[in-house]
């Protein structure tokens, strides 16, 4: 029978990573506190009450989805900065660019009679034009209710991300991320998962936080889902996460709007906020010209 490996909260960022890059994912059991799950439990309570069910097959009909959590939930700012989380992305991603940022937020709760979700690969929200040598994403999946099979633990096919696109899953290759609150699902873009079936009268309430590349676009635009009056108000570390800072030598510079002569061109995001760039804000460009001129000469 498959399973999942399950390593303890005092793992090295390099067994999650090492663990990641052989099964496609791993869980983390009991990172966070039962104190600090409750607070978030209460936090997302009155929207995920307010919260309608979805209406498409793949997002679920009996499952409410809460997004811009960085904006609505102070107490998951401490889950998205958590120091190991952080460091095994680091480690995961850092082969494929220069930074990470946040992609997505989402509250999942999945309710009584709620269907197994599609098995799917996350990469495929940027199509197919990313080769598969390019990891695309370090995802978590925080437990806030116990996750059980029956109540909709995340599906999930280990050793997945190695197969050919078109392979399907054998129920005996499926494996459930049973675990208790507190606990994490750590997985990559590219193995197969999906939320699961909840035959109990209990929700199952998962907190998704995705981490991508820098360069890539977010699936959440984290500019809208948290405007930068919102922003202005949240740790520096976490504004730069979501993406409040240049990815590279230029990507996501701005330039003011205003009156001729007025503000400022090419600035860094953190200049928004009144902040110095996290990097030395140089623009490098002899790193620039070269990758033009390896374009220039590759038509
Ligand atoms: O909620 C879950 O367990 C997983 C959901 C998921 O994979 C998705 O919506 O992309
Ligand atoms: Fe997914």
């Amino acid at each position: 029978m498959t399973g999942i490996t399950h390593l303890p909260a005092d793992t090295s960022p390099e067994t999650i990573r090492d663990t990641i890059e052989d099964q496609g994912g791993c869980i983390v059991d009991n990172l966070i506190a039962a104190e600090k799950i409750k607070r978030i439990s209460n936090e997302l309570a009155p929207y995920l009450e307010a919260g309608e069910f979805g209406r498409e097959d793949f997002g679920g009909f009996q499952t409410k989805r809460i997004g811009a959590l960085m904006a609505k939930s102070p107490e998951c700012h401490e889950l998205a900065l958590h120091p190991l989380i952080n460091a095994a992305c680091d480690l995961s991603l850092r082969p494929y660019c220069d930074d990470y940022q946040l992609h997505f937020t989402q509250a999942v709760s999945i309710s009584k009679g709620e269907g197994a979700q599609t098995l799917h690969r996350d990469r495929g929200v940027w199509g197919p034009f990313l080769n598969r040598s390019i990891e695309t994403q370090f995802s978590t999946i925080w437990a806030i209710s116990e996750f059980t099979r029956e109540n909709g633990a995340t599906q999930f096919v280990p050793g997945s991300h190695k197969w050919e696109k078109g392979r399907k899953a054998q129920p005996d290759e499926i494996a459930y991320a049973e675990m208790s609150p507190g606990s994490v699902l750590l997985y990559n873009g590219t193995v197969l998962h999906g939320g699961g079936a909840n035959t109990t009268e209990t929700n199952r309430l998962g907190v998704l936080l995705h981490y991508t590349l820098n360069w890539l676009r977010q699936e959440e635009n984290q500019y809208l889902s948290c405007p930068p009056e919102i922003a202005k108000d949240l740790p520096s570390d976490l504004r730069r996460l979501m993406g409040y800072s240049l990815g590279g030598p230029t990507l996501g510079f701005y330039s003011t709007p205003g009156g001729p002569g007025e503000g400022r061109d090419l600035a860094p995001p953190e200049y928004l906020f009144g902040e110095k760039p996290r990097k030395p804000h140089v623009f490098d460009t002899t790193r620039i010209d070269a990758e033009f001129k390896t374009h220039e000469t590759a038509d």
